[in-house]
């Protein structure tokens, strides 16, 4: 087991040296290593809390304080967490690869921005974001915990965490972006994701259809597990630092 994984590290290594565009997409496993609770899975925060009383439109119009003390809980734990290996080594990818590796996340905690990973796309928003419902204001807000549940805009509406839930289109702009940079892909890497919420996972195979080569990195399998070239079964934050290694 441990052999195959070694041999599968030195040619995903080889292989992401060699690519000229390099796409990772990342889920929540990334940021488990930090404390982070993953959604699906033992210990995901959908074992607990129903996805549908919570990160739909129609529950923040239903319970409004009720959504915003799960973010603000959510908030909390977060802001306590640092960015781990993982998020570490693809930072150092990036500068290693410059403009030709791309991170897309679905994840809204931060990490890779604190991590130092620039060409990044956040097809899920940021939970460090609010966004009024009224006027549409856009703002940074790092409250934790926050002052006043559920926050309002000077204007007087209500705010909202700016991320994407169930039922809601995705950013254009964000997901023109991931889709270019899937489309343009020689090597596409799935990193953490249980790879089931759509539109997000589609992106690995416009990426596989086009052309790219697909790697995968998390200790369970994925519905795209079939399709992958390297199917790396371990942890993010241990796999991802030995891509770096004898480079
Ligand atoms: C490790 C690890 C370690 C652990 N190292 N790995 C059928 C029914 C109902 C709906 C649909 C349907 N088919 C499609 C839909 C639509 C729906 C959807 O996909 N649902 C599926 C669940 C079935 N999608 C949507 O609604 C999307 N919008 C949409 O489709 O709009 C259409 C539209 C068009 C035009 C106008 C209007 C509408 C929006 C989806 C938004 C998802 N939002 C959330 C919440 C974000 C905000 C927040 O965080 O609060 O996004 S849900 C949640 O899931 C979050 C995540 O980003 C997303 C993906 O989860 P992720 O990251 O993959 O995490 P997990 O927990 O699933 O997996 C973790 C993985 O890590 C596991 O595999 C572990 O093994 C692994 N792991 N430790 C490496 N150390
Ligand atoms: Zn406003």
């Amino acid at each position: 087991m441990l052999d195959a994984i070694n041999a599968g590290i030195d040619s995903l290594r080889a292989a992401l040296r060699e690519s000229k565009a390099v796409v990772a997409l990342t889920g929540a496993g990334v940021s488990a290593e930090s404390g982070i609770p993953t959604f699906r899975g033992a210990g995901g925060l959908w074992r607990s809390f129903r996805p549908e009383q919570l990160a739909t439109p129609e529950a923040f119009a239903r319970d409004p304080r009720l959504v915003w003390e799960w973010y603000d809980w959510r908030r909390g734990v977060i802001c306590r967490a640092e960015p781990n290996p993982g998020h570490a080594a693809l930072a150092e990818i990036e500068r290693r690869k410059g403009g030709g590796f791309t991170v897309i996340t679905q994840n809204v905690d931060g990490l890779h921005d604190r991590a130092g990973n620039r060409r990044l796309v956040k097809l899920h928003g940021d939970i460090w974001r609010t966004r009024c419902v009224e006027c549409g204001t856009v703002t940074l807000n790092h409250d934790v915990p926050l002052t006043v549940i559920p926050p309002h805009c000077p204007c007087d509406g209500l705010l909202r965490p700016d991320v994407i839930w169930f039922g809601e289109a995705l950013s254009a702009l964000e997901w023109e972006g991931a889709v270019e940079a899937a489309r343009h892909a020689d090597l596409f890497m799935l990193i953490g994701t249980s790879a089931m919420v759509y539109p997000a996972a589609g992106l690995v195979e416009l990426g596989h259809e086009a052309g790219a080569r697909v790697a995968i990195i998390n200790p369970e399998t994925t519905p795209f597990s079939e399709r992958a070239q390297w199917r790396l079964e371990g942890a993010a934050g241990e796999i991802l630092p030995l891509l770096l290694e004898s480079w």
